[in-house]
């Protein structure tokens, strides 16, 4: 049976103590039928690896406001990588203290095993990965084959990078009309 919405474990970086971007983010995620754990601001590494244990997440999303969220992002990334966890994760938020995106750094970001990363501001791309999830259930025997393998480290094959408030297509979906490949 076709599963109507994505199970969002919704967290904070390491060293961000703002929480009204958590929720926000819940939220909206919310809003649009998803169901979310939140673990609220500060989260260590392991604490996130822990929490992707059964029962298991199909979606991790990471916010950070606080300007150090490509070092406290990639770090988190690793670790979920590291640990084996193997479903999408995106980063988002104010990630560094420059404005908007730095390149470099979200490149980096997608080398570790990240699915997308996304600006501040970007939620509606982020409204787009999470209903392209959807449609990719693999439970859902009409979903369409899937064109982009999941994110892993090291992988040559990478999704999409996210860019200026683009929709995008998450890891393991069909490449939808009108979305970014
Ligand atoms: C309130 C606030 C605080 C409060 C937080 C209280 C709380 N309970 O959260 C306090 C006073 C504690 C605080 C502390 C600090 N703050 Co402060 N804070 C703010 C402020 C004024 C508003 C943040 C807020 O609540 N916004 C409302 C929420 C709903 O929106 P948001 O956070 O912008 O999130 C949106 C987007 O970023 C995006 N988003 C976020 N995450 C994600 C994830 C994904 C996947 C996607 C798609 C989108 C997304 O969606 C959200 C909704 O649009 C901002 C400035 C500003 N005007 O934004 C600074 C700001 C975030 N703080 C800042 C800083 C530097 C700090 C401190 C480091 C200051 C210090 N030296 O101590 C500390 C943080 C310490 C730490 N360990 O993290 C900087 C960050 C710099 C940067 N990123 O470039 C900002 C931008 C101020 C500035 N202009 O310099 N702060």
């Amino acid at each position: 049976m076709r599963r109507r919405s994505v199970k969002v474990l919704l967290t904070g970086t390491a060293s961000d103590s703002h929480t009204w971007n958590l929720v926000y983010l819940r939220l909206f995620l919310e809003e649009q039928g998803h169901e979310v754990t939140g673990l609220g601001p500060c989260v260590p590494d392991e604490l996130l690896v822990a929490a992707c244990a059964e029962p298991r997440p199909d979606l991790v999303v990471i916010s950070s406001v606080n300007g150090h969220g490509y070092r406290d992002g990639l770090s988190a990334v690793r670790a979920l990588r590291a640990a084996g966890v193997q479903v999408p994760v995106v980063v988002g938020g104010k990630l560094g203290v420059a404005g908007r995106a730095d390149e470099e750094r979200r490149n980096m970001l997608l080398e570790a095993g990240c699915s997308a990363v996304f600006d501040d501001g970007d939620v509606q791309a982020l409204r787009a990965f999470t209903a392209a999830l959807v449609l990719a259930d693999p439970a859902d025997d009409d979903a369409a084959p899937m064109a982009v393998p999941p994110a892993v480290p090291g992988s040559a094959e990478r999704v999409p990078v996210v860019s200026e408030r683009v929709p995008v297509v998450p890891a393991r979906v069909p490449v939808a009309s009108g979305a970014v490949a």
